[in-house]
């Protein structure tokens, strides 16, 4: 019997408003690269969006694809560690931030327990998540559901 678990493709989108936002996704997706038990294979180009139900400047955003053996409670925690080394701050919700991570995708699976959701149960609402999700897994983004968001602003940076 092996206990190495099988490695899962899981997406983690990547936010900032705060600070030198480019920058921060810049190391964010560094440190996802550096995770433990984990692979980064893609991550799509940087985005300028307009705040979505939120104020403040407008964000940075992309999407990596990590394959992982992390369980998706351990990669929660492990990018929960990365936003707090970025000083995000939680004063309330969808206030502007230096780092978010979002799991996204956790291979096919479905969560729903109190800290985690998955898939992000608000990702289809989104174009900062899905055009760059799309632009690296076309296959998870029903044309139907980017054509819903067209009138959100998105720009590739
Ligand atoms: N994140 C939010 C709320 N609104 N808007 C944009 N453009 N980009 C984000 O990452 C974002 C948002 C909550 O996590
Ligand atoms: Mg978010
Ligand atoms: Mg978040």
């Amino acid at each position: 019997m092996s206990l190495a678990r099988a490695p899962v493709l899981a997406y983690v989108g990547i936010g900032g408003n705060l600070g030198d936002a480019r920058a921060t996704v810049e190391r964010a997706i560094e440190a996802l690269a550096q995770l433990p038990g984990s692979r980064r294979v893609a991550c799509s180009s940087l985005y300028g969006s307009a705040p979505v139900d939120a104020g403040g400047p407008d964000y940075v955003n992309a999407v990596a694809a990590l394959e992982t053996t992390l369980t998706a409670p351990a990669l929660l925690a492990a990018l929960q560690r990365i936003e707090q080394a970025e000083g995000r701050e939680r004063p309330y919700r969808n206030a502007p931030r230096t780092l978010d991570l979002d799991l996204l995708l956790y291979g096919d699976g479905r969560i729903d327990s109190p800290a985690l959701v998955v898939p992000h149960p608000r990702m289809q609402q989104r174009a900062f998540v899905l055009q760059p999700l799309a632009e690296i897994a076309p296959a998870r983004v029903p044309a139907a559901a980017l054509a819903a968001v067209a009138d959100q602003a998105i720009r590739r940076l």
